[in-house]
């Protein structure tokens, strides 16, 4: 799936991709406020869907290469796209899923509709600050998927504070190994990128090998755990190698701390974490300058505001003390996308924003200790167990059941799947893949099955993942 190819990726080249496929969308009909969904392999031109839907004043909906039709589907009906641009292989299903969307198709080497036409438009629809810009869906705790409709605002703040935090400048050159449908690769990558005036190695893919050949010509990393765990596997990650970068981003799920310090006995870098979440983009980070904390998510980020509070209120707890981690500024989402009920379950009158996540502070710096929502991270994807538990659960085999995250050396988290079975039945794991295989993304799919005779539950009938959790703890052996 990877590509050998490294690009940097000439400004005057990109405005001219940019401006023709602004031509096609606004032939298409997209006019202000209109979803644009791209379900596109990475490439430069795919950063040109982006920004050619913000050119014409359209929302971006950028959509993981992974999902499955039954997926596309439910986007497809909730965020009522005016185009939708896939790969050219994909149009026909496409076609099936979505008949009252103006269809565009983009090849990994920009084959396709939607530069086919040499017209380039170069008007750009003025916006403000608080216009949509964009709809990042986040898998909902119920099962359903959410929404979270991003503002110029949010993301023009957000670039601006991470290029003062990091110290940014156009002459970074920035290793691009991450997907391009999240808010890490896309709004933190290439937004900084962009607004610097920087220039990107692109790789198509996560190669460690071809990671650690490019530290000689970048100056900066920014990626998963899962990256640096599988740097750290290679003999070629070495001091010498990594002496002329200048920085290692680590984000999206927690760094080990084990993973933080072989990082630096290996190469001489303190690995710089942030914190972010796509209904924020991100709230805090370690210090450029100063001590990086490992373990820790660092301190907010420059006009945010992130306090640890009463999860029932939000009275701020003193530091030390565990409770809801909640954030206000300019980085926090609009809304929900028509989902009102949600939008003022999460977002408080005050207008701070529940993240959902547990920590607390020590001499300033965040610590995530826990989640308050059912969540899994699988090598920096999201996982949302309900999901995956509705489908097991119409399975004739199975009974009820539940499904946890275990830790796992390469991925963070891997995904568990616990059954009860059926009366009679046998605990039959090809049978169960094949039933979630057409529905579910291959990276939510469970990685084990293991039955139990039956689920542990409190008092109020809950079933107690935790319990699950240590039960099955050295699964991976990690
Ligand atoms: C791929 N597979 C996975 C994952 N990725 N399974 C579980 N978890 C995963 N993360 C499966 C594939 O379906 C395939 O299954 C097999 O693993 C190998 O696939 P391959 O494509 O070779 O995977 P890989 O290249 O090894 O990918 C691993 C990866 C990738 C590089 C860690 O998942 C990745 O780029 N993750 C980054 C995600 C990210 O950008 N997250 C940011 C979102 P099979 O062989 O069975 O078919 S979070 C965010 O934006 C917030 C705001 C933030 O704070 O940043
Ligand atoms: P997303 O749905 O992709 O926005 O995922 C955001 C979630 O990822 C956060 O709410 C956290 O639970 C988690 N996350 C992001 N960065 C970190 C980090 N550095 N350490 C721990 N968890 C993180």
């Amino acid at each position: 799936m990877s590509s050998q190819t490294v690009r940097k990726s000439p400004t005057g080249q990109l405005l001219k991709t940019t401006q023709r496929m602004a031509a096609a969308l606004h032939t298409a009909g997209v006019a202000r406020g209109d979803r644009v969904a791209a379900q596109v392999e990475k490439s430069p031109q795919a950063i040109a869907t982006y920004l050619a839907t913000l050119q014409v004043g359209g929302m971006y909906l950028p959509l993981n290469t992974a999902y499955t039709d039954t997926e596309l589907q439910y986007f497809i009906d909730d965020a009522e796209p005016t185009v939708m641009i896939v790969d050219p292989a994909r149009q026909a299903q496409t076609e099936a899923l979505a008949p009252e969307v103006v269809l565009l198709t983009l090849g990994r080497d920009g084959q396709g509709s939607l530069l086919k036409s040499g017209a380039r438009r170069t008007a750009v629809e003025p916006m403000w600050g608080s216009d949509e810009a964009a709809i990042l869906y986040t898998s909902g705790t119920t099962g359903r998927s959410k929404g979270a409709v991003l503002t110029h605002k949010n993301l023009t703040s957000n670039c601006l504070a991470l290029l003062g935090a990091w110290e940014f400048t156009g002459d970074d050159r920035l290793i691009h190994a991450l997907p391009v449908f999240h808010i890490h690769g896309l709004f933190v990558a290439v937004n900084m990128t962009l607004v610097a005036g920087a220039t990107m190695l692109w790789m198509d893919a996560f190669e460690p090998e071809r990671v650690i050949d490019h530290f000689a010509t970048a100056t900066v990393l920014m990626g998963v755990p899962t990256f640096f765990t599988r740097l750290l596997t290679s003999p070629n990650l070495t001091h010498e190698v990594a002496s002329t970068m200048r920085v290692f981003v680590s984000g999206s799920a927690p760094l080990l701390a084990a993973d933080h310090a072989a990082f630096t006995q290996r190469t001489g870098h303190h690995i710089l974490e942030r914190y972010g979440m796509t209904e924020t983009g991100m709230n805090t980070t370690n210090p450029y300058r100063g001590q990086r904390r490992a373990g820790s998510v660092g301190f907010p980020l420059a006009g945010v505001e992130v306090i640890v509070a009463e999860p029932e209120s939000d009275a701020e707890l003193p530091a030390g003390e565990i409770g809801s981690i909640e954030v206000r500024g300019p980085n926090v989402f609009d809304r929900y996308w028509r989902n009102p009920e949600k939008t003022q379950q999460e977002i408080r009158d005050s207008g701070f924003f529940i993240t959902g996540d547990q920590g607390y502070f020590d001499d300033g710096y965040l610590h995530i200790s826990g989640r308050a929502k059912d969540m899994i991270i699988s090598g920096g994807y999201n996982v949302y167990p309900k999901e995956i538990e509705q489908l097991l659960d119409e399975h004739p085999t199975v009974k009820e059941s539940a499904v946890i995250g275990v830790a796992h050396a390469d991925l963070g988290e891997a995904v568990v799947a616990v059954v009860v079975l059926n009366d009679g039945r046998q605990l039959d794991p090809p049978a169960l893949e094949t039933s979630t295989g057409d529905e579910l993304a291959r990276f939510k799919q469970p990685r084990a099955y293991r039955a139990v005779d039956e689920l542990p539950r409190n008092v109020m009938g809950k079933v107690q993942k935790a319990q699950l959790r240590d039960q099955f703890s050295d699964l991976f052996g990690a």
